[in-house]
């Protein structure tokens, strides 16, 4: 995949990723697998975690077996997925507004006022419940969220979902992303792709830690010519 990749045109669009872009929701995935890791007598890592980041609850929870070396059959493996889900929807009880990562809300008006088109692509079941918790589901002019796909990240559906649902060619869309699996979706649909975060994200076309850093109007000027 190329790194010079330069948009063809103008920037129309912008598509989140949800859990570790909009909200600082991993560490509470991270919370709810270690408790079903130790059921089982496993430790589940913080590098190994990182991996699981951006992947569907189903194949996390397949790695997670597989990790700790358990042969256990699908319909268990469904079951403690459940349950990890009802952990997870737990520790979510707490979220509200001020969950929200910083430099969001004001890059969320300043894309607003630019007449940018704003999306969510996201392969958590849950992220329509996050963003109505966090109070801002309103701003985006779509949701696309792991019950509307078939693949999952770094397949590259549920961007060009969030792409089609918005009318912007994927060519004109930059997504923002804390994972690998997400970014190698992000480029896969042939998109420009932000990483975020502190983690070492590879084959992103650039990469900030948090939006606080990051300028959107730079961005325009030099991808827009
Ligand atoms: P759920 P994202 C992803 O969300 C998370 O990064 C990943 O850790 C999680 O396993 C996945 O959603 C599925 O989430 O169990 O809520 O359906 O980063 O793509 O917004
Ligand atoms: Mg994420």
């Amino acid at each position: 995949m190329s790194l010079t990749f330069k948009l063809n045109g103008n920037i129309k669009g912008l598509i989140f990723d949800l859990d570790g872009v909009i909200a600082d929701t991993a560490h509470l995935h991270y919370k709810a697998w270690s408790k079903v890791g130790k059921r089982w007598g496993f430790h589940l890592s913080a590098d190994q975690n990182e991996q699981l980041k951006g992947v569907s609850r189903a194949d996390a929870m397949q790695k997670i077996a597989h990790w700790a070396g358990k042969n256990i059959p699908p319909k268990q493996l469904d079951y403690y997925a459940h349950e990890k889900n009802i952990y997870y929807l737990d520790y979510c009880e707490i979220l509200g507004p001020k969950d929200i990562l910083p430099g969001i809300l004001n890059l969320i008006q300043l894309s607003q006022r630019a007449g940018l088109k704003l999306a969510v692509g996201s392969a958590s079941k849950n992220a329509k419940l996050i963003l109505e918790k966090l109070g801002i589901i309103n701003l985006f002019q779509t949701v696309v969220d792991g019950n509307m796909v078939e693949n999952s990240k770094p397949h590259p559906e549920v961007f060009l979902k969030a792409a089609e649902s918005i009318k912007i060619n994927p060519e004109h869309c930059v997504v923002f992303e804390d994972s690998q699996a997400g970014i190698q979706a992000a480029l896969n649909a042939k998109m420009y792709a932000i990483g975020v975060g502190a983690s070492e994200l590879f084959n992103c076309h650039s990469q900030i830690q948090t939006f606080e850093q990051f300028n959107l109007l730079e961005l325009l000027n030099q991808l827009n010519n």
